[in-house]
């Protein structure tokens, strides 16, 4: 038996800083911002903040363009302003996580400034440099935000990996200097006392040796053999434990696209030594279309599917691994408008189901800015709207240089899929631009902030907020949701999500409808005389009778 370590107790919040708050009339959220919220975040109850990054960055990809990883960006504020945040945070026992960028920097970081500059120059090989074949890139690898993965850069007439935009260009982790770089810089993070690391694509810090081409898949790149899970990934977070992880008592989740189970008992297995628990996307990626345009489909998810990959995500790291949970995050559609129904009749009721579904699964939670208010896509038209580099990149590619979609079918796959639907202000409020600034945001509010909004919410004491608040509450007193086993019902059902956990001589019947139908299921006979229902999103209990998006928890 091992002890419960307090991340798999814990309820993380993820804050997207430029959308959260905004305090000095510049449209952007920042620091200052979050911790003026702080105490809602306490309220609502849960126990850990990630923030997304907050270091200065050129910003071609939103902070995810590092050009150094010891400076706050201006537009969020100071230092001085990060280690208010941090012992503001603590003072009211919430810790805080920040984002690990290190597959790649900005290419206004003070290292790649130094490796473009000459090919004997120390910092060159930070990198990758490589010879064109003839006119032509190094190999056939795609960036994962459009064209080819390499640049051409005329000072020393090589070309540079990138695997995101062109300012993105990937570190060479088989360069042990720029390892030891960024586990002194971790290190100094943690001298600062934060709490962890959630670390971005981090499954793709080795490259196959050689770089060889890869298969094609156009705009599937995180599957791609050649970029993830590569020879000497776990080499090097073991050596990153050894050297950093291990020596606070931190927690740590790596996003890893492109994994299965199996990989996930190896990144976050119990005595690995290497992470605590991971992101896996496979349950995000039901609805991507088999043929050509990868994430930009509207297809739904069918259930069915979802339900197995959940299934042999939590069956399979059961006692051995540690699963993180979530339906959303700032690169995702919202959940809400993705797995359930954004109509004004449905929001509300699919919300809660989706939020109960998720939350008594075993794992730690994520919950994304605004997902506890039931905040929607976005539902812009027009693409002036949009900011987001992929979204932006994508048009470019499919419409406007290879002529693949019409305008009219691009912009119904950016309506349900692009980065932005997230990314909107957080609405707290009825007031112009829904309380989140002074003056015009960066990225437009969502229309609907007048009737769904934080203050609104926190006025209803029926409203998905006070759910949220109720399910986080008992994650914290019933050990059976953090310890309990897993087992699916009624695995071919392509309307109900429903499951048991068992745990000592307790189990809990968790009954999840995903449709607007009104159906009927045999419940009685699963429960037992002692029954008794834990939490539901109807104020009735109609037996057999499932109404739509209605969930429901029995302790049996
Ligand atoms: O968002 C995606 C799916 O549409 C991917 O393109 C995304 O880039 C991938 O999930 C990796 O995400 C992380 O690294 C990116 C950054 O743009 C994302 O915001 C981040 O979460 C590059 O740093
Ligand atoms: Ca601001």
């Amino acid at each position: 038996e091992t002890e419960i370590k307090w991340w798999q107790q814990a309820v993380v919040y993820q804050v997207y800083p430029r959308s959260f708050q905004d305090t000095n009339e510049d449209g952007i959220g920042d620091l200052p911002g979050i911790i003026a919220h702080l105490d809602y975040l306490k309220a609502l109850g849960i126990d850990v903040i990630w923030l997304n990054p907050v270091y200065q960055s050129p910003n071609d990809d939103n902070g995810y363009d590092i050009s150094d990883y010891q400076r706050i960006a201006s537009d969020f504020g100071t230092m001085a302003d990060f280690d208010k945040l941090l012992a503001a945070a603590h003072q009211r026992g919430l810790k805080l996580i920040m984002d690990l960028v290190v597959n790649h920097t900005s290419d206004e970081h003070a290292w790649f400034k130094q490796s473009r500059a000459s090919r004997d120059n120390p910092y060159r090989n930070f990198y990758f440099w490589r010879a064109g074949q003839g006119d032509k890139a190094p190999n056939n690898w795609d960036s994962a935000f459009g064209g080819s993965a390499w640049q051409y850069d005329a000072q020393t007439q090589d070309y540079y990996l990138h695997t995101f935009s062109t300012k993105q260009p990937d570190l060479n982790w088989e360069n042990p200097k720029l390892r030891q770089s960024i586990y002194d810089m971790m290190n100094w993070w943690l001298e600062k006392g934060i709490d962890g690391f959630r670390m971005d694509v981090i499954n793709q810090i080795s490259k196959r040796p050689g770089l060889p081409d890869g298969p094609l898949k156009p705009h599937s790149q995180f599957g791609d053999s050649q970029v993830t899970n590569g020879p000497r990934v776990h080499e090097f977070l073991r050596e990153m434990h050894q050297q950093v992880l291990s020596r606070a008592d931190i927690m740590t989740v790596g996003e890893t696209h492109g994994v299965t189970p199996a990989d996930g008992l190896k990144y976050a297995g119990r005595d690995r030594h290497e992470l605590d628990m991971i992101f896996e996307f496979q349950h995000l990626r039901l609805d991507n279309s088999q043929h050509g345009f990868g994430k930009w489909s509207t297809r739904k998810t069918p259930l069915v599917a979802l339900k197995q990959v959940i299934n042999e995500w939590q069956t399979g790291l059961h006692g051995e691994a540690w699963n993180s949970l979530f339906w959303n995050n700032h690169d995702t559609p919202r959940a809400v408008s993705r797995f359930g129904n954004d109509s004004p009749q449905y929001r509300d009721r699919s919300a809660k189901m989706l939020a109960t579904c998720l939350h008594l699964l075993q794992g730690t939670p994520y919950i994304y800015q605004g997902e506890e208010i039931g905040m929607t896509n976005a539902h812009f038209k027009q693409l002036a709207d949009y900011r987001d580099i992929e979204t932006l990149n994508a048009y470019d590619e499919l419409v406007t240089s290879q002529h693949q979609l019409t305008a009219t079918d691009m912009m119904a796959r950016i309506e349900a899929n692009s980065r932005d639907n997230s990314r909107t202000p957080m609405q707290w409020d009825a007031t112009t631009h829904a309380g989140f600034s002074a003056v015009q945001p960066w990225l437009r509010v969502n229309d609907n902030y007048k009737t769904i909004n934080v203050a609104a919410a926190l006025a209803d004491h029926q409203s998905v907020w006070y759910y949220y608040q109720k399910l986080i509450a008992l994650r914290h007193q019933q050990p059976l949701v953090t310890l309990g086993d897993f087992k699916l019902l009624a695995p071919a059902d392509e309307a109900v999500f429903m499951y048991e956990r068992h745990w000592q001589d307790q189990t809990w019947l968790i009954i999840c409808n995903f449709t607007a139908t009104t159906i009927k299921r045999q419940l009685e006979s699963l429960k037992t005389a002692q029954s008794r229902l834990i939490i539901g999103n109807y104020p009735t209990d109609t037996g057999d009778k499932l109404r739509p998006y209605e969930a429901r928890v029995y302790a049996l």
